[in-house]
C-alpha cells in the first residue's frame, strides 16, 4: 500500500461567490472564507478546495479569468489571500487552488492582444481560423450552446471557445504559452498554496485540423475532437516534470469524457502527471440521449455498475476522487436521496456510501448540512450563463414550452448548488447582511449551519465522525473493494478489505425496508458497528438483516 497524504485527506470545496459575505456586497469574499475556518477545522477535513478567486468580469463566475496574479476585487485583495493561506496553515489545513487554464478570459490582456492583427506576438495563444464560406470553421458546439467559434473583424477569422465567447480556448500547442502557464502556478505555490484544481485540463489538446464531425449537422457534439486529445498526457508530463514533481501537494484534473483507461494514465501510480482526476460517468446516469437537459431517473444498477467500475478499474493503477456533487451539479440529497422526509437519514446514508468507497472524499459546501435544490419562480431569478443559453435557445428561440424547460432546471441548473450558504436562520440565511448575488434557498429557516452545531444527530456531525473514522481506520483509505449482492434492488452493498480487517457497507438506496443477508467466514469473530445513520439499530445477526428507510451501516469485522 503507497501511503499518499492527499490519499488519506478530506477536501472541501468552497464557491467563494456563495459561502460566506464580510461586507455585506451580497458577494462571498476572502475575508468571509477566513471568519468561518474554525466551522471547517472542527468538521475535520484537511484540504479546501477554492473555486476561483482571480480576476475576473464574471461571465461565468471566475471561470473566465483575465489576470491569473490578481484576486478579483468583490473577493479582497492579495493581502486577503496570504492572509487566508497563512490562516488556513495556521489550522494545520491545506489549500488548493482552481486553476483554469483551458481557456482564459477575453479580457485578459494576452486575447486584447491577440485579436489586434494576425502576426501579434500573442496571436498564438489562441486558436485562430478562417471561416468556411462564411460559417465557422466546423461545427463543433459549444459547452454552452451554440457555436464554439466566434467572428473576429478585424481580422477576418474565428476563434474557438469551448464554453462561453468570453471563454476563448488557450492555445498549448504554443510552448510560449505553457511556459507562461508553468510560472504561473509556480509563482503560486512558492506563495505557499499547496495544490491544484485543474478546470476541464483533458480539453487542453484538439485534434489536428479541428475537423467537423461526421453528421453533416450545422451544430453537432464534438466531444471526440477535444476530450482526451493526442498531446494531453505530454503536456501534463512536462507541466508534472517542470512545475508539479518540485512541490509535495495534491493536485486533481476536472475530465468530462475521461474513461477508467484515460484515468489510470492522468493518474498513475508512479505520478508522472496528477494525483486524480473527477470523473463524470456517475453525474451523468440521469441525462438521457438527448444529454444534461434531457432528464431521466438514474437507477441503482448503473449507479452500481459505474461506480464499481472506476473502483476496479483503479485499484493498484491510480487514485479516485469521491463526489457526488459541486459547484456544476445539483444537490445530491435531493438528486440521490431524499430531500423531503428522509432528507437527514438520506444525507448520511450518501455520505457513508462515498466516503467509504477507496478515493479521495470531496464534501462541497452546505453539503454538510444537507442542503437541497432550489426552485425559483422565473427565469430571471437565475443566474448560470449555462442555464441563461440554453433556456434562450431552447424556449426564447425554439419555441418549446416553458414549464417543461423550468422543470429540467430545477433538475439539473447549476445554481442549485450556487444558492448562498446557510449559516443561520437570520435574513438570508446570514450569508449576508446586504442583498445576495442570488437568493437563499427559502428552507434555510430549518437547514442552517446554526441548527447542525446544536444538534448531536445532525448531518454535520455525521461528517465529522465519518472523518474521524477515516482517520482511525486504514481500511477506508487503502482496503480493496469489492460490490456484493450486486442485484439487490434496494441496497448497494461493498466490502472493503486490507489484510485482517474487512468492512461490511451497507446502504439502503430506496424509501422502503430492505432485508439482507451476510455470511461471515468462519475465521471472523468480531463484529463491530463503526458508523450508523439512525439513532438505534437494534441487535441483528449478520445473516438476517433488515435495514429501515435510507438506513446505512458500516461494519468491521476481524
Ligand atoms: O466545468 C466543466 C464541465 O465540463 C462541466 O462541469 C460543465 O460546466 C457542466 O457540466 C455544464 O453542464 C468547469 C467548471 O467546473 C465550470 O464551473 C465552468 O463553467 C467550466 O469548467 C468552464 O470553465
Ligand atoms: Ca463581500
Amino acid at each position: 500500500m503507497d501511503k499518499k497524504w492527499w490519499k488519506e485527506s478530506v477536501v472541501y470545496q468552497i464557491y467563494p461567490r456563495s459561502f460566506n459575505d464580510s461586507n455585506g456586497d451580497g458577494i462571498g469574499d476572502i475575508k468571509g472564507i477566513i471568519e468561518k475556518l474554525d466551522y471547517l477545522k472542527n468538521l475535520g477535513i484537511d484540504v479546501i478546495w477554492l473555486s476561483p478567486i482571480y480576476q475576473s468580469p464574471n461571465d461565468d463566475n471566475g471561470y473566465d479569468i483575465s489576470d491569473y496574479k490578481a484576486v478579483m476585487n468583490e473577493f479582497g485583495t492579495m493581502e486577503d489571500m496570504d492572509t487566508l493561506v497563512e490562516e488556513i496553515h495556521a489550522r494545520g489545513m491545506k489549500l488548493m487552488m482552481d486553476l483554469v487554464v483551458n481557456h482564459s478570459s477575453d479580457e485578459h490582456q494576452w486575447f486584447i492582444e491577440s485579436k489586434k492583427s494576425a502576426d501579434n506576438p500573442y496571436r498564438d495563444y489562441y486558436i485562430w481560423k478562417k471561416g468556411d464560406n462564411g460559417k465557422p470553421p466546423n461545427n463543433w458546439s459549444s459547452f454552452f450552446s451554440g457555436s464554439t467559434w466566434d467572428y473576429d473583424e478585424t481580422t477576418d477569422e474565428y476563434y474557438l471557445h469551448l464554453f462561453s465567447k468570453k471563454q476563448p480556448d488557450l492555445n498549448w500547442e504554443n510552448p510560449a504559452l505553457r511556459k507562461e502557464i508553468y510560472d504561473m502556478m509556480t509563482w503560486w505555490l512558492d506563495k505557499g498554496v499547496d495544490g491544484f484544481r485543474m478546470d476541464v485540463i483533458n480539453l487542453i489538446s484538439k485534434v489536428d485540423g479541428l475537423p467537423s464531425t461526421s453528421s453533416g449537422k450545422d451544430l453537432d457534439w464534438g466531444g471526440e475532437y477535444f476530450m482526451n486529445g493526442p498531446l494531453v498526457h505530454e503536456y501534463l508530463q512536462e507541466m508534472n516534470q517542470q512545475v508539479l514533481s518540485k512541490y509535495d501537494i495534491i493536485t486533481v484534473g476536472e475530465s468530462p469524457g475521461a474513461t477508467t483507461k484515460d484515468a489510470a494514465r492522468y493518474a498513475n501510480a508512479e505520478g508522472t502527471e496528477l494525483n486524480m482526476i473527477f470523473t463524470f460517468e456517475h453525474m451523468d446516469l440521469d441525462s438521457g440521449p438527448g444529454g444534461k437537459w434531457d432528464v431521466k431517473p438514474w437507477t441503482l444498477g448503473d449507479l452500481k455498475e459505474v461506480m464499481s467500475k472506476w473502483q476496479y478499474d483503479l485499484a493498484g493503477k491510480g487514485w479516485n476522487s469521491l463526489y457526488l456533487n459541486n459547484h456544476d451539479q445539483p444537490r445530491m440529497v435531493s438528486r440521490f436521496g431524499n430531500d423531503g422526509e428522509y432528507r437527514v437519514r438520506s444525507a448520511k446514508m450518501l455520505a457513508t456510501f462515498l466516503h467509504m468507497l477507496q478515493g479521495t472524499p470531496y464534501i462541497y459546501q452546505g453539503e454538510e448540512i444537507g442542503m437541497t435544490n432550489v426552485r425559483f419562480e422565473s427565469i430571471e431569478e437565475y443566474d448560470d450563463i449555462e442555464i441563461h443559453n440554453m433556456f434562450r435557445e431552447a424556449v426564447t428561440e425554439g419555441g418549446q414550452d416553458y414549464d417543461k424547460v423550468m422543470e429540467a432546471i430545477y433538475v439539473k441548473g447549476r445554481d442549485n448548488a450556487r444558492t448562498p450558504m446557510q449559516w443561520d436562520n437570520s435574513d438570508h440565511a446570514g450569508f449576508t447582511t446586504g442583498t445576495p448575488w442570488l437568493k437563499v434557498n427559502p428552507n434555510y429557516d430549518e437547514i442552517n449551519a446554526v441548527n447542525a452545531l446544536n444538534d448531536q444527530d445532525s448531518i454535520y456531525y455525521f461528517y465529522q465522525h465519518l472523518i474521524q473514522m477515516r482517520k482511525q481506520h486504514d481500511v477506508i483509505v487503502y482496503g480493496k473493494y469489492e460490490l456484493i449482492q450486486k442485484d439487490h434492488a434496494q441496497i448497494y452493498a461493498y466490502t472493503r478489505t486490507l489484510d485482517q480487517d474487512e468492512l461490511l457497507i451497507l446502504c439502503n438506496f430506496s424509501g422502503e425496508k430492505a432485508e439482507f443477508s451476510y455470511e461471515m467466514t468462519s475465521k471472523q469473530d468480531t463484529v463491530e458497528l463503526l458508523v450508523q445513520n439512525m439513532e438505534t439499530v437494534e441487535d441483528q445477526f449478520l445473516s438476517e438483516l433488515t435495514l429501515a428507510p435510507y438506513e446505512a451501516r458500516v461494519y468491521k469485522i476481524s
